[in-house]
């Protein structure tokens, strides 16, 4: 039986890494060929992407991934982090550096858009949750300061990655959900909705589903990667958080995901959107899957809340760290890490002390004090995530699978299966990697549907397995102390 070799390309907000995927039949191997820092750079204007930067480590990432597969690279996937996106002009020239979803910009323009379309009729149209940075709301606030003049084509940052190494333009249906202009129900443009909110549809290129061809690398980017043609870009689940959780390694049906890593993005697959007012003051999100599932979950801050302590303590060794938390008593203060004060960058340990503080707790002031509430916050996030996604969706699980960078994170895994009540199953680290290499590969016959995709991680990726403790009790308790404020 042959093997065929899939480069995924995995842009998360702090690093890029370039991976090669060797399928088989019945055969999955992963390595590393390249990974490479994303900084964001803060300007005077506000905090942007350095996109060049990063398509610089993409063709330095296809250079080395042809190295390790003899020049040869059956077929390129992009994926990255979702609602943010690149402007060109008429001749497809960059228009300035994509902002930073945590960029200022979109501060009040929600409430001038709700004004237009009152949040409880945009989430019936969209299914999306509220959250500032939604692409809609980005590309109101560019739109009322007169930066779309020039503007022709609006490319999501995979798609803008894949326009540059193949001169072809569409739009990717995961990412594209989560623009808050998609219909969950259709997986089409929402065209009444941008009609009467003024958005401009002819901006975005065609849409592609997962699977789809998306062209082939371009003569100039072979000679610079020293692959071999003809190397062809297959559209797959875009948004990282589709491609996370088409690798979630389940053996049934009755699962609920975490995908960790900057963002802990807790929730279920279903086959239909969940688009009631009670779903929507719980503020889930139906952003669309592989093979039209909904992708129902609730952003989390995640391990950003962490990852902003750790470098305003000037980068201290994490083993040590966590082997402090683990060592401070469970659930002495947690903050609700589902909380967009959150945000923005800057003063984290100050902002979590002071969080503490107005919810009456005990104020976590040691970094292994303030790691310790950090993860039972994000435990406790996990545990309110998946029993309302439970409830508001009917649909209940007996497990809840971890993948992503938290899987290495054994504390979290632990506490999350405690305060879940439930057994969790950690692992794929890289699992946005796997789910992009696994769609080029179902795209060219190798693997069959979703549930095969999954039955095929499940045996050749390594698992850990971590079983509840000490009963859900005390976990009830904290959640009472930030829900009775
Ligand atoms: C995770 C992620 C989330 C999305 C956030 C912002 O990397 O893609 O799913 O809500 O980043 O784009």
């Amino acid at each position: 039986t042959s093997v065929r070799s899939y480069a995924a390309v995995d842009l998360g907000a702090s690093s890029g890494r370039v991976m090669v995927g060797r399928v088989g039949t019945d055969s999955l191997e992963l390595t590393e060929a390249h990974r490479f820092v994303n900084r964001p750079v803060r300007v005077p204007e506000g905090l942007r992407w350095d996109v060049l930067s990063l398509y610089a480590g993409v063709l330095d990432g296809l250079r080395a991934a042809g190295a390790h597969s003899g020049g040869r690279l059956d077929s390129v996937g992009i994926d990255s982090w979702a609602v943010d996106y690149g402007l060109l002009d008429a001749d497809g020239a960059l228009l300035g550096n994509p902002v930073h979803y945590r960029d200022a910009r979109t501060e009040g323009v929600a409430e001038k858009v709700w004004a237009n379309v009152p949040a409880a009729e945009l989430y019936a149209a969209t299914g999306l949750q509220y959250a500032p940075f939604n692409t809609l709301y980005q590309l109101t606030a560019a739109r009322d300061a007169g930066q779309l003049a020039h503007a022709e084509r609006l490319l999501l940052i995979p798609d803008l990655l894949a326009y540059w190494l193949t001169g072809e333009q569409g739009t990717e249906l995961t990412n594209a959900s989560t623009t808050q202009l998609i219909d969950p129900r259709t997986g089409e443009w929402s065209y009444g909705l941008a009609a009467r909110l003024g958005i401009d549809l002819g901006l975005f290129a065609p849409l592609r589903q997962p699977g789809d061809p998306a062209g082939t690398i371009r003569p100039e980017v072979l000679e610079e990667t020293g692959l071999t043609g003809p190397v062809p870009v297959t559209a797959v689940g875009s948004h990282d958080t589709a491609s996370a959780v088409a690798a979630v390694p389940a053996t049934g049906e009755r699962f609920a995901y975490i995908c960790t890593g900057t963002w802990s993005l807790a929730g279920l697959e279903l086959d239909a959107p969940v688009l009631t007012e009670e779903s929507r003051a719980a503020n889930f999100t139906n952003e669309l899957g592989l093979d039209g599932t909904v992708r129902y979950l609730r952003n989390i801050m995640g391990l950003w809340l962490l990852q902003e302590c750790v470098r305003a303590w000037g980068d201290p060794d994490l083993g040590e760290l966590l082997r402090d938390a683990a060592a401070v008593p469970a659930l002495r203060s947690v903050v609700d890490a589902g909380d967009a004060a959150f945000l923005a960058p800057g003063r984290m340990p100050e902002r979590i002390a002071e969080a503490c503080r107005a919810s009456g707790q005990p104020v976590p002031r040691t970094p292994g004090e303030i790691t310790r509430c950090i993860l039972d916050s994000l435990a406790l996030a996990h545990r309110r995530a998946i029993e309302e996604a439970q409830r508001l969706a009917d649909q209940p699980v007996d497990v809840v699978h971890i993948v992503g960078g938290g899987t290495r994170n054994a504390l979290l895994c632990q506490l999350t299966a405690d305060a879940c009540g439930l057994p969790v199953v950690a692992g794929p680290t890289e699992a946005a990697a796997l789910g992009n290499v696994l769609v080029q590969a179902r795209a060219h016959g190798l693997v069959g549907d979703r549930a095969d995709l999954r039955r095929l991680l499940a045996r050749t990726q390594p698992l850990t397995r971590y079983e509840p403790q000490g009963g859900t009790g005390r976990w009830r308790e904290a959640q009472s102390r930030l829900t009775a404020r």
